[in-house]
């Protein structure tokens, strides 16, 4: 049986190897950039295809009708493979340096480390496929949906559905036992905050990972540092606006355009390298 060390181990390897994890000269801002690395090696967690908490995520409050069950992606779905990759200290340190302006690193990591980390989905599919396991990453497949404000995805009949997907990394972390929900509604996991999800769905029964927590945010502290985000989203009364979020995260665009990105709430708080003490 294919163990978790054997999925570890090939996903560090990938991550160290491909230069897709590293800042390339065309794409660098500035030259002291290039070749800095982009996510340290990720960590993984196992969970059950057959777990009931699939089927909640499906409620109104949790992600809602959209989020299609491991099951509904793939029949013969046996488990789900979930990978947290945390920035490297460059991305997360030089997003700590400015409470407003955002890091160099952090606009790589948003979008060429989001399209690396499609691409390691990809590598994880054929990797399972080379072990004679069938595999699915939701994200990566041309049926992945999302919508931020509410009627602006034309793929998706119900119009009245905002700022959700049929495929939510954290949520899926979050069954397979990687963190659980900050007032941020990051996902904290024992590397912290700051980084970005990924995941497989495969036929073949692994080795599940047993969830440490029973509350959805059970790592938070409520500790408020998050409330200095720049767009104001964020309050310890009312938690998050993803509003708000997506109103500044677009100004970003504006401004960093071809790139964007923010990620304050990440960065220059308890859990952003780790769960936070209580
Ligand atoms: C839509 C989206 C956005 C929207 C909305 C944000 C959101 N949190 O949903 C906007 C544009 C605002 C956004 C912004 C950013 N995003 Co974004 N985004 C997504 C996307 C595409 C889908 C998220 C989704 O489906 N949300 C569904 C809604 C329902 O989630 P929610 O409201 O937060 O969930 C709450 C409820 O479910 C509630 N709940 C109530 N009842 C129950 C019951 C159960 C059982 C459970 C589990 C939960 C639950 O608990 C949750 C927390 O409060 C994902 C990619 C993906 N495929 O997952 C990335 C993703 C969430 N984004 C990510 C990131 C990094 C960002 C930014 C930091 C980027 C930046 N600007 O630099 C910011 C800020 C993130 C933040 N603080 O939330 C990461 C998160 C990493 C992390 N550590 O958590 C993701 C997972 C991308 C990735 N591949 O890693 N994003």
């Amino acid at each position: 049986m294919i163990s978790i060390d054997d999925i570890t181990a090939a996903l560090a390897k990938a991550f160290t190897e491909s230069e897709h994890n590293y800042i390339s000269e065309q794409m660098a801002l500035r030259t002291e950039d290039v070749g800095k690395r982009l996510y340290d090696n990720p960590i993984i967690r196992i969970g059950s295809a057959a777990d009931p908490l699939w089927a909640q995520l499906k409620e109104p409050q949790a992600v809602g009708p959209l989020f299609r069950t491991p099951k509904e992606w793939m029949t013969e779905a046996k488990s789900v493979i979930s990978y947290f990759a945390p920035f490297s200290d460059f991305v997360v340190d030089g997003n700590r340096e400015d409470n407003i302006a955002v890091g160099n690193g952090w606009l790589y990591a948003r979008v060429e480390g989001q399209a690396f980390l499609t691409e390691v989905n990809h590598f994880l599919e054929n990797w399972f496929e080379s072990h004679g396991v069938k595999a699915l990453s939701p994200y990566a497949s041309e049926e992945f949906r999302y919508v931020f404000e509410a009627g602006t995805c034309e793929q998706i009949e119900d119009k009245s559905l905002s700022f959700t997907s049929n495929w939510s990394e954290r949520h899926v972390a979050y069954v397979c036992g990687l963190g659980t929900f900050g007032l941020s509604k990051g996902l904290i996991t024992e590397r912290g905050v700051a980084g970005r999800f990924g995941s497989v769905i495969v036929d073949a029964s692994l080795e599940v990972t047993p969830r440490k927590y029973s509350d959805i945010y059970e790592y938070c502290t409520k500790c408020g540092a998050c409330t200095r985000c720049p767009g104001g989203a964020i309050t310890l009364e009312n938690g998050k606006s993803h509003i708000l979020c997506s109103a500044y995260v677009n100004r970003m665009r504006e401004q960093y355009a071809p790139r964007f990105g923010c990620g304050k709430c990440q960065v220059k708080v308890p859990c952003e390298r780790g769960i936070p003490k209580k």
